[in-house]
Protein backbone atom coordinates (compact mmCIF):
# COMPACT_ATOMS: atom_id res chain seq x y z
CA UNK A 1 0.00 0.00 0.00
CA UNK A 2 2.11 2.96 -1.37
CA UNK A 3 1.47 6.67 -0.99
CA UNK A 4 0.75 8.26 -3.83
CA UNK A 5 0.18 11.56 -3.04
CA UNK A 6 0.50 13.79 0.02
CA UNK A 7 -0.83 17.51 0.54
CA UNK A 8 -1.83 20.15 2.78
CA UNK A 9 -5.19 22.11 2.95
CA UNK A 10 -5.46 24.97 4.68
CA UNK A 11 -8.98 26.34 5.23
CA UNK A 12 -10.14 29.30 7.58
CA UNK A 13 -14.01 28.40 8.26
CA UNK A 14 -14.15 30.56 11.49
CA UNK A 15 -10.60 30.16 12.67
CA UNK A 16 -7.74 28.71 10.52
CA UNK A 17 -7.13 25.00 10.47
CA UNK A 18 -4.09 22.73 8.39
CA UNK A 19 -4.92 19.23 7.37
CA UNK A 20 -2.60 16.85 5.49
CA UNK A 21 -4.35 14.35 3.33
CA UNK A 22 -2.19 11.03 2.44
CA UNK A 23 -3.68 8.98 -0.12
CA UNK A 24 -2.16 5.67 -1.34
CA UNK A 25 -2.32 4.31 -4.17
CA UNK A 26 -5.40 1.91 -3.80
CA UNK A 27 -7.51 5.12 -3.32
CA UNK A 28 -7.48 5.04 0.10
CA UNK A 29 -7.07 8.40 2.02
CA UNK A 30 -6.43 9.40 5.31
CA UNK A 31 -5.97 13.15 7.45
CA UNK A 32 -4.44 14.53 9.94
CA UNK A 33 -4.22 17.70 11.84
CA UNK A 34 -1.04 19.85 11.66
CA UNK A 35 -2.79 23.08 13.30
CA UNK A 36 -0.20 25.53 15.44
CA UNK A 37 -2.27 28.47 16.80
CA UNK A 38 -0.98 31.72 15.32
CA UNK A 39 2.28 30.00 13.86
CA UNK A 40 0.02 27.81 11.33
CA UNK A 41 2.15 28.10 8.18
CA UNK A 42 4.84 27.44 10.05
CA UNK A 43 4.17 23.84 9.71
CA UNK A 44 2.61 24.21 5.93
CA UNK A 45 6.65 24.75 5.05
CA UNK A 46 7.90 22.21 7.18
CA UNK A 47 5.54 19.23 5.68
CA UNK A 48 5.70 21.02 1.86
CA UNK A 49 9.07 21.17 1.83
CA UNK A 50 10.50 18.78 4.05
CA UNK A 51 8.16 16.09 4.84
CA UNK A 52 5.12 15.07 1.93
CA UNK A 53 8.81 14.52 -0.64
CA UNK A 54 9.72 12.18 1.90
CA UNK A 55 6.49 10.11 2.04
CA UNK A 56 5.98 9.44 -1.66
CA UNK A 57 6.44 5.31 -2.37
CA UNK A 58 6.61 4.20 0.86
CA UNK A 59 4.64 1.62 2.70
CA UNK A 60 1.48 3.43 4.42
CA UNK A 61 1.17 0.96 6.61
CA UNK A 62 4.47 0.78 8.19
CA UNK A 63 3.32 4.03 10.32
CA UNK A 64 6.06 3.41 13.01
CA UNK A 65 9.24 3.35 10.86
CA UNK A 66 7.59 6.58 9.35
CA UNK A 67 7.10 8.25 12.78
CA UNK A 68 10.89 7.17 13.41
CA UNK A 69 12.18 8.21 10.20
CA UNK A 70 10.35 11.89 10.36
CA UNK A 71 11.91 11.88 14.01
CA UNK A 72 15.24 10.68 14.17
CA UNK A 73 15.80 11.45 10.35
CA UNK A 74 15.48 15.45 10.34
CA UNK A 75 18.21 15.62 12.99
CA UNK A 76 16.69 18.29 15.00
CA UNK A 77 14.07 16.70 17.42
CA UNK A 78 11.20 17.89 19.18
CA UNK A 79 9.72 20.99 19.29
CA UNK A 80 6.08 22.39 18.25
CA UNK A 81 6.51 22.53 14.69
CA UNK A 82 8.29 19.12 13.73
CA UNK A 83 6.12 17.29 16.40
CA UNK A 84 2.79 18.76 15.25
CA UNK A 85 4.54 17.99 11.27
CA UNK A 86 4.76 13.88 12.59
CA UNK A 87 1.06 14.34 14.16
CA UNK A 88 0.03 15.09 11.43
CA UNK A 89 1.04 12.27 9.31
CA UNK A 90 0.71 9.64 11.94
CA UNK A 91 -2.83 10.53 12.31
CA UNK A 92 -3.33 10.15 8.30
CA UNK A 93 -1.56 7.08 8.70
CA UNK A 94 -3.41 5.50 11.57
CA UNK A 95 -6.60 6.74 9.65
CA UNK A 96 -5.54 4.65 6.81
CA UNK A 97 -4.84 1.56 8.29
CA UNK A 98 -7.84 1.56 10.47
CA UNK A 99 -9.96 1.96 6.82
CA UNK A 100 -8.34 -0.31 5.52
CA UNK A 101 -9.19 -2.63 8.27
CA UNK A 102 -12.21 -1.74 7.71
CA UNK A 103 -12.46 -0.76 11.83
CA UNK A 104 -12.87 2.30 13.50
CA UNK A 105 -9.60 3.26 14.89
CA UNK A 106 -9.84 2.02 18.75
CA UNK A 107 -10.67 -1.57 18.11
CA UNK A 108 -6.94 -1.31 16.08
CA UNK A 109 -5.63 0.50 19.41
CA UNK A 110 -6.63 -2.33 21.26
CA UNK A 111 -10.67 -1.99 21.72
CA UNK A 112 -13.03 -0.51 24.31
CA UNK A 113 -12.45 0.32 27.67
CA UNK A 114 -15.19 2.36 27.97
CA UNK A 115 -18.83 3.24 26.38
CA UNK A 116 -18.14 6.39 26.83
CA UNK A 117 -15.99 9.73 27.60
CA UNK A 118 -16.35 12.44 29.84
CA UNK A 119 -15.34 15.92 28.47
CA UNK A 120 -15.47 19.41 30.58
CA UNK A 121 -17.10 22.85 28.96
CA UNK A 122 -16.12 25.94 29.34
CA UNK A 123 -17.79 28.26 31.35
CA UNK A 124 -16.97 31.96 31.28
CA UNK A 125 -17.98 35.15 32.91
CA UNK A 126 -16.96 39.02 33.10
CA UNK A 127 -17.23 38.45 36.24
CA UNK A 128 -18.14 35.91 39.45
CA UNK A 129 -21.88 35.92 38.73
CA UNK A 130 -21.79 35.75 34.88
CA UNK A 131 -19.51 32.80 35.69
CA UNK A 132 -21.40 31.60 38.10
CA UNK A 133 -24.67 31.44 35.62
CA UNK A 134 -22.73 30.09 32.78
CA UNK A 135 -21.48 27.15 34.87
CA UNK A 136 -25.46 26.57 35.51
CA UNK A 137 -26.33 26.77 31.76
CA UNK A 138 -23.49 23.42 31.23
CA UNK A 139 -25.06 22.01 34.46
CA UNK A 140 -28.56 22.05 32.20
CA UNK A 141 -27.17 20.62 29.34
CA UNK A 142 -26.01 17.33 31.54
CA UNK A 143 -22.21 18.36 31.54
CA UNK A 144 -20.66 16.23 34.73
CA UNK A 145 -17.36 18.65 34.17
CA UNK A 146 -17.20 22.10 33.78
CA UNK A 147 -14.00 24.75 33.35
CA UNK A 148 -14.67 28.30 35.12
CA UNK A 149 -13.18 31.13 34.33
CA UNK A 150 -13.99 34.54 35.23
CA UNK A 151 -12.69 38.36 34.88
CA UNK A 152 -10.94 39.90 37.43
CA UNK A 153 -11.91 43.55 38.55
CA UNK A 154 -9.01 45.95 37.30
CA UNK A 155 -7.20 43.13 34.82
CA UNK A 156 -7.86 44.28 31.35
CA UNK A 157 -9.10 40.96 29.42
CA UNK A 158 -8.30 38.69 32.41
CA UNK A 159 -7.22 35.18 30.73
CA UNK A 160 -10.55 32.91 29.62
CA UNK A 161 -13.49 35.75 29.46
CA UNK A 162 -14.73 34.30 26.14
CA UNK A 163 -16.52 35.96 23.45
CA UNK A 164 -19.36 33.53 22.69
CA UNK A 165 -21.19 31.48 24.83
CA UNK A 166 -20.03 27.34 23.89
CA UNK A 167 -16.55 28.45 22.62
CA UNK A 168 -14.20 30.89 23.12
CA UNK A 169 -11.52 31.80 20.33
CA UNK A 170 -8.48 33.25 21.75
CA UNK A 171 -6.76 34.21 18.65
CA UNK A 172 -8.70 37.42 17.67
CA UNK A 173 -6.49 39.89 15.88
CA UNK A 174 -3.86 40.22 12.95
CA UNK A 175 -1.33 40.88 15.23
CA UNK A 176 -1.45 39.66 19.22
CA UNK A 177 -3.43 41.99 21.17
CA UNK A 178 -2.33 43.07 24.42
CA UNK A 179 -4.35 41.71 27.72
CA UNK A 180 -3.26 42.81 31.18
CA UNK A 181 -2.88 40.71 34.57
CA UNK A 182 -2.82 41.47 37.91
CA UNK A 183 -1.60 37.76 40.58
CA UNK A 184 -2.86 39.89 43.22
CA UNK A 185 -5.80 40.87 42.34
CA UNK A 186 -6.40 37.01 40.56
CA UNK A 187 -5.64 35.38 43.97
CA UNK A 188 -8.09 37.84 45.79
CA UNK A 189 -11.20 36.67 42.75
CA UNK A 190 -10.45 32.72 42.01
CA UNK A 191 -11.01 31.21 45.35
CA UNK A 192 -14.16 33.56 45.84
CA UNK A 193 -15.62 32.27 42.69
CA UNK A 194 -15.66 28.66 43.51
CA UNK A 195 -16.68 29.56 46.49
CA UNK A 196 -19.85 30.90 45.00
CA UNK A 197 -20.24 27.80 42.83
CA UNK A 198 -20.00 25.42 45.32
CA UNK A 199 -22.46 27.07 47.77
CA UNK A 200 -24.88 27.77 44.25
CA UNK A 201 -24.45 24.07 43.09
CA UNK A 202 -22.87 21.73 45.28
CA UNK A 203 -20.52 19.20 45.02
CA UNK A 204 -21.72 17.17 42.89
CA UNK A 205 -20.27 18.35 39.42
CA UNK A 206 -16.79 18.29 38.63
CA UNK A 207 -15.33 21.95 38.62
CA UNK A 208 -11.60 22.68 36.62
CA UNK A 209 -9.67 26.15 36.94
CA UNK A 210 -7.15 26.78 34.20
CA UNK A 211 -3.87 29.47 35.50
CA UNK A 212 -2.95 29.59 32.29
CA UNK A 213 0.88 29.53 33.48
CA UNK A 214 0.52 33.12 35.35
CA UNK A 215 1.89 32.16 38.79
CA UNK A 216 5.14 31.46 40.18
CA UNK A 217 5.28 28.37 41.90
CA UNK A 218 4.79 29.61 45.49
CA UNK A 219 1.83 31.39 44.37
CA UNK A 220 0.39 28.37 42.69
CA UNK A 221 1.16 26.55 46.06
CA UNK A 222 -0.81 29.28 47.71
CA UNK A 223 -3.95 28.95 45.01
CA UNK A 224 -4.18 25.47 45.44
CA UNK A 225 -3.85 25.64 49.17
CA UNK A 226 -6.81 28.03 49.06
CA UNK A 227 -9.00 26.24 46.38
CA UNK A 228 -8.64 23.29 48.48
CA UNK A 229 -11.99 23.37 50.33
CA UNK A 230 -13.88 23.51 46.88
CA UNK A 231 -12.59 19.95 46.02
CA UNK A 232 -11.63 20.87 42.06
CA UNK A 233 -11.07 18.16 39.35
CA UNK A 234 -7.40 19.93 38.53
CA UNK A 235 -5.80 23.00 38.71
CA UNK A 236 -4.11 23.37 35.04
CA UNK A 237 -0.82 24.99 34.37
CA UNK A 238 -0.56 27.16 37.14
CA UNK A 239 3.22 27.46 36.90
CA UNK A 240 5.51 27.15 33.30
CA UNK A 241 6.61 24.13 33.33
CA UNK A 242 10.18 24.30 31.46
CA UNK A 243 11.67 23.51 34.71
CA UNK A 244 9.23 19.95 35.93
CA UNK A 245 11.04 20.89 39.83
CA UNK A 246 8.76 23.76 39.81
CA UNK A 247 5.77 21.41 40.54
CA UNK A 248 7.93 19.89 43.89
CA UNK A 249 7.36 23.07 45.26
CA UNK A 250 3.46 23.11 44.50
CA UNK A 251 2.88 19.61 45.48
CA UNK A 252 4.47 19.86 48.83
CA UNK A 253 1.71 21.98 49.72
CA UNK A 254 -1.17 21.56 48.53
CA UNK A 255 -3.53 18.13 47.13
CA UNK A 256 -5.33 20.02 44.79
CA UNK A 257 -5.17 18.10 41.95
CA UNK A 258 -2.09 19.19 38.97
CA UNK A 259 -3.02 19.16 35.24
CA UNK A 260 0.11 20.31 32.75
CA UNK A 261 0.72 19.45 29.27
CA UNK A 262 -1.56 21.22 26.56
CA UNK A 263 1.77 22.69 25.20
CA UNK A 264 3.77 19.54 25.81
CA UNK A 265 5.76 17.99 22.58
CA UNK A 266 7.34 14.65 23.76
CA UNK A 267 7.48 12.08 26.55
CA UNK A 268 10.60 14.15 27.51
CA UNK A 269 8.73 17.40 28.26
CA UNK A 270 6.63 15.34 31.04
CA UNK A 271 9.21 12.24 32.37
CA UNK A 272 10.22 14.11 35.36
CA UNK A 273 6.74 15.24 36.10
CA UNK A 274 5.84 11.87 35.44
CA UNK A 275 7.95 9.88 37.47
CA UNK A 276 8.29 12.35 40.27
CA UNK A 277 3.99 11.94 40.74
CA UNK A 278 4.33 15.86 40.62
CA UNK A 279 1.40 15.51 38.67
CA UNK A 280 -2.66 14.38 38.56
CA UNK A 281 -3.30 14.88 34.90
CA UNK A 282 -1.03 14.75 32.02
CA UNK A 283 -2.75 17.22 29.32
CA UNK A 284 -0.46 16.52 25.87
CA UNK A 285 -2.92 15.19 22.93
CA UNK A 286 -2.78 13.90 19.24
CA UNK A 287 -1.87 16.93 17.43
CA UNK A 288 0.68 18.64 20.01
CA UNK A 289 2.50 15.16 21.03
CA UNK A 290 3.38 13.42 17.95
CA UNK A 291 -0.10 11.68 17.17
CA UNK A 292 -1.34 8.48 18.29
CA UNK A 293 1.92 7.03 18.01
CA UNK A 294 3.52 8.74 20.51
CA UNK A 295 0.69 9.66 23.03
CA UNK A 296 0.25 6.17 23.81
CA UNK A 297 4.15 6.40 24.94
CA UNK A 298 2.88 8.93 27.24
CA UNK A 299 -0.44 7.97 28.58
CA UNK A 300 1.80 4.14 29.07
CA UNK A 301 4.40 6.05 30.80
CA UNK A 302 1.71 7.91 33.27
CA UNK A 303 -0.09 5.29 34.12
CA UNK A 304 2.74 3.13 35.53
CA UNK A 305 2.20 6.21 38.37
CA UNK A 306 -1.75 6.71 38.64
CA UNK A 307 -1.59 9.24 36.49
CA UNK A 308 -4.47 10.03 34.03
CA UNK A 309 -4.91 11.40 30.60
CA UNK A 310 -6.89 14.63 30.18
CA UNK A 311 -6.60 15.77 26.32
CA UNK A 312 -6.22 19.35 25.09
CA UNK A 313 -9.49 20.20 23.11
CA UNK A 314 -9.41 23.58 22.71
CA UNK A 315 -11.16 25.62 19.27
CA UNK A 316 -7.36 25.58 17.75
CA UNK A 317 -7.62 21.65 17.62
CA UNK A 318 -9.44 20.89 14.67
CA UNK A 319 -12.06 18.14 14.80
CA UNK A 320 -9.55 15.25 13.34
CA UNK A 321 -7.81 15.81 16.31
CA UNK A 322 -10.87 15.90 18.49
CA UNK A 323 -12.23 12.38 16.53
CA UNK A 324 -8.77 10.97 16.85
CA UNK A 325 -8.79 11.75 20.16
CA UNK A 326 -12.39 10.21 21.00
CA UNK A 327 -10.94 7.18 19.59
CA UNK A 328 -7.69 7.49 22.05
CA UNK A 329 -9.76 8.14 24.74
CA UNK A 330 -12.31 5.13 24.13
CA UNK A 331 -9.04 2.85 24.52
CA UNK A 332 -6.73 4.32 26.92
CA UNK A 333 -6.98 2.54 30.29
CA UNK A 334 -5.67 5.66 32.09
CA UNK A 335 -8.09 7.92 30.84
CA UNK A 336 -9.25 10.61 32.99
CA UNK A 337 -11.09 13.05 31.20
CA UNK A 338 -11.61 15.29 27.89
CA UNK A 339 -11.56 19.00 26.94
CA UNK A 340 -13.90 19.43 24.66
CA UNK A 341 -14.39 23.20 23.52
CA UNK A 342 -17.39 23.66 20.62
CA UNK A 343 -16.34 24.39 16.97
CA UNK A 344 -18.28 26.65 15.12
CA UNK A 345 -20.92 25.27 12.67
CA UNK A 346 -18.63 26.35 9.45
CA UNK A 347 -15.73 24.19 11.07
CA UNK A 348 -18.65 21.53 11.74
CA UNK A 349 -19.50 21.16 7.90
CA UNK A 350 -15.67 22.02 6.60
CA UNK A 351 -14.87 18.64 8.73
CA UNK A 352 -17.71 16.36 8.78
CA UNK A 353 -17.20 13.67 11.48
CA UNK A 354 -19.43 11.04 13.34
CA UNK A 355 -18.45 11.65 17.03
CA UNK A 356 -21.74 12.89 19.32
CA UNK A 357 -22.20 14.97 22.40
CA UNK A 358 -24.48 13.18 24.72
CA UNK A 359 -25.48 14.51 28.63
CA UNK A 360 -21.91 15.58 29.41
CA UNK A 361 -20.10 12.68 27.18
CA UNK A 362 -19.10 12.38 23.43
CA UNK A 363 -19.41 9.72 21.97
CA UNK A 364 -16.75 8.45 18.95
CA UNK A 365 -18.21 7.30 16.11
CA UNK A 366 -18.07 3.63 14.45
CA UNK A 367 -17.16 4.74 11.04
CA UNK A 368 -13.69 2.87 9.34
CA UNK A 369 -10.67 5.37 10.29
CA UNK A 370 -11.10 8.23 13.14
CA UNK A 371 -14.25 9.38 11.68
CA UNK A 372 -13.31 12.43 10.42
CA UNK A 373 -13.30 13.92 7.03
CA UNK A 374 -12.79 16.95 5.42
CA UNK A 375 -15.02 18.44 2.27
CA UNK A 376 -12.47 20.12 0.05
CA UNK A 377 -14.63 22.55 -2.05
CA UNK A 378 -16.05 23.90 1.08
CA UNK A 379 -12.43 24.39 2.87
CA UNK A 380 -11.53 26.38 -0.49
CA UNK A 381 -14.07 28.77 -0.26
CA UNK A 382 -12.52 30.16 3.17
CA UNK A 383 -8.70 31.43 2.95
CA UNK A 384 -6.05 31.81 5.42
CA UNK A 385 -6.94 34.45 7.66
CA UNK A 386 -3.80 35.69 9.81
CA UNK A 387 -4.47 35.81 13.59
CA UNK A 388 -2.55 35.44 16.63
CA UNK A 389 -2.88 34.77 20.29
CA UNK A 390 -3.07 37.50 22.69
CA UNK A 391 -0.34 38.41 25.15
CA UNK A 392 -0.12 39.58 28.67
CA UNK A 393 1.18 42.83 30.43
CA UNK A 394 1.33 43.57 34.14
CA UNK A 395 0.42 47.25 34.70
CA UNK A 396 4.00 48.48 34.41
CA UNK A 397 4.21 47.21 30.72
CA UNK A 398 6.18 44.00 31.99
CA UNK A 399 5.83 41.32 29.83
CA UNK A 400 4.34 37.90 31.39
CA UNK A 401 2.94 34.99 30.68
CA UNK A 402 0.17 34.47 28.35
C1 LIG B 1 -7.14 25.27 27.21
C2 LIG B 1 -6.18 26.26 26.70
C3 LIG B 1 -6.40 26.89 25.40
C4 LIG B 1 -5.19 27.59 24.85
C5 LIG B 1 -5.20 27.55 23.36
C6 LIG B 1 -4.00 28.24 22.76
O1 LIG B 1 -6.95 24.82 28.32
O2 LIG B 1 -8.05 24.96 26.47
O3 LIG B 1 -5.35 26.81 27.63
O4 LIG B 1 -7.57 27.60 25.25
O5 LIG B 1 -5.12 28.88 25.33
O6 LIG B 1 -5.27 26.23 22.94
O7 LIG B 1 -4.00 28.08 21.39
MG1 LIG C 1 -5.17 25.30 29.20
Amino acid sequence: MRIKDARVIVTSPGRNFVTLKIVTEEGVYGIGDATLNGREKSVVAYLEDHVCPLLIGRDARQIEDIWQLLYRGAYWRRGPVTMRAIAAVDVALWDIKAKSADMPLYQLLGGRSREKVMVYGHANGGDIAETVDAVGQYIDMGYKAIRAQTGIPGVKDAYGVGRGKLFYEPADATLASVTGWDTRKALNTVPKLFEMLRATYGFDHHLLHDGHHRYTPQEAANLGKMLEPYQLFWLEDVTPAENQEAFKLIRQHTVTPLAVGEIFNTIWDCKDLIQNQLIDYIRATIVGAGGVTHLRRIADLASLYQIRTGCHGATDLSPVTMGTALHFDTWVPNFGIQEYMRHSPETDDVFPHDYSFDKGFLICGETPGHGVDINEELAAKYPYDQRQLPIARLEDGTMWNW
